[in-house]
């Protein structure tokens, strides 16, 4: 689904109902994700902060209240616990929401649209495609860090914004929905995929069986763990995770396995060229290094063994939500081009191929870094 840039008039009214400082002179579209729209707002003075104004995908996250509230009490939670610790600066490494003049989170426009404001954090860079071993480093940090600052927050508090999110049972179930009716005919071109596909949905149901039966336990993880969703500063140390619009209870191998699937990809979420996918191994063991910084501090056992299902489940997972909107005509995620989706489908199934071709390595490392990560509860 794609949405046109608003008039200038428009941008003008939704922003007269938000308390930002200054006056913006500039409204440039910003960013490369697949769900909201975002634009970035320039300040006139130099020395009051930009911003970032985003239409929300109410289509997609169906209780934008709900999911605003989520995002207040994990930027809160967030702070607060950032500002218990000297050398931090929670205003820099969180979100700040700016509220509207009457208190509220979101401005629900004419059209139905809902927007919401942020503060542009000055001074950092998100990256499609990593381009050295630090920067993996810092992305496993912040991840890892993210799970660990939230392990005290009341779940009970945040709704689920999208019900069954990472349930590959529902996904699988949708696909097949889609794959019957075909509404727009593209299925006989696909057959190869939903082959692929159907070939592995056993063993891709390891970490939700496991959930179920309770022997993993639901955290509160963030659930779109891309690298691009977090800001990195000018020496490519890590400044903020973002995009906390699906931060919800999860399993922690579910934010393992969906960011190392754009680290450890040489090429990008999309490519066309299968023959350019290829894994990057280092950058996988600086994430995964990085991550058990943090992780080790909670991690059992069991969910150390789990991290490599994770790695395998979210290529797949990608795949079968790539093709599922292929199949029912491209409602959902951005595209950019005819046949997108089919192209982000191959290019994720490649991924998959790669990385079980490689999956007893893999496992090796994680395996060597859990042991040599001190507190490692064994
Ligand atoms: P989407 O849900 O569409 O992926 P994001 O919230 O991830 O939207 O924002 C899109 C991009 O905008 C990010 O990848 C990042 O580059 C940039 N971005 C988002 N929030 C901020 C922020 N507060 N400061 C600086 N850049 C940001
Ligand atoms: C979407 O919004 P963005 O681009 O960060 C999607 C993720 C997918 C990702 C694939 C709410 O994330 O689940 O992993 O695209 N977000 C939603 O690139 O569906
Ligand atoms: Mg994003």
């Amino acid at each position: 689904m794609n949405r046109n840039t608003p008039k200038p008039e428009h941008i003008k009214e939704i922003l007269s109902q938000f308390n930002i400082e200054g006056t913006i002179v500039e409204v440039t579209p910003f960013g490369s994700g697949h769900i909201n729209d975002t634009y970035l707002l320039r300040n006139e003075s130099e020395n009051l902060p930009d911003y970032l104004l985003q239409r929300i995908n109410h289509a997609i996250f169906t209780d934008v209240p709900g999911l605003m509230n989520n995002v207040l009490l994990v930027t809160n939670h967030l702070k607060t616990k950032l500002s218990e610790k000297i050398d931090s600066n929670p205003e820099k490494e969180v979100l700040t929401i700016v509220k509207l003049k009457n208190g509220s989170l979101y401005y629900n426009d004419s059209n139905g649209d809902y927007w919401r404001i942020y503060h542009y954090i000055p001074n950092t860079k998100s990256y499609d495609i990593l381009e050295n071993e630090e920067q993996a480093y810092e992305g496993g940090k912040a991840f890892g860090r993210f799970q660990l600052l939230l392990a005290d927050l009341n779940a009970s508090l945040l709704i689920e914004t999208i019900p069954n999110f990472h349930n590959i049972e529902m996904r699988l179930n949708r696909f097949n929905d889609a794959v019957k009716a075909d509404v727009v005919g593209r299925k006989e071109e696909v057959l190869q995929e939903i082959k692929f596909i159907n070939e592995r949905v056993d063993q891709m149901k390891s970490i939700l069986n496991l959930g179920k039966a309770g022997k993993l336990p639901l955290r509160i993880t963030h659930n779109d763990t891309k690298f691009n969703n977090v800001l990195l500063d000018k020496n490519d140390k890590v400044q903020c995770v973002i995009d906390l619009d699906t931060v919800m209870p999860g399993y922690v191998a579910y934010d393992f396995g969906d960011a190392i699937r754009t680290i450890i990809n040489s090429a990008s979420e999309d490519e066309k060229d299968l023959d350019k996918i290829k894994l990057n191994i280092p950058l996988f063991e600086s994430y995964t290094k990085g991550y058990f910084t943090e992780a080790e501090q909670f991690l059992t056992p069991l969910e150390v063994e789990s991290l490599m299902m994770g790695v395998l489940l979210f290529p797949y997972m990608q795949a079968v939500r790539f093709l599922t909107d292929y199949l029912e005509g491209d409602t959902y995620y951005k595209t950019h081009f005819e046949g997108h989706n089919l192209q982000r489908t191959k290019a994720q199934l490649q991924l998959l191929k790669e990385i079980e071709a490689n999956k007893s390595q893999l496992q090796n490392i994680i395996e060597q870094v859990s042991k040599l990560s001190q507190h490692f509860v064994s």
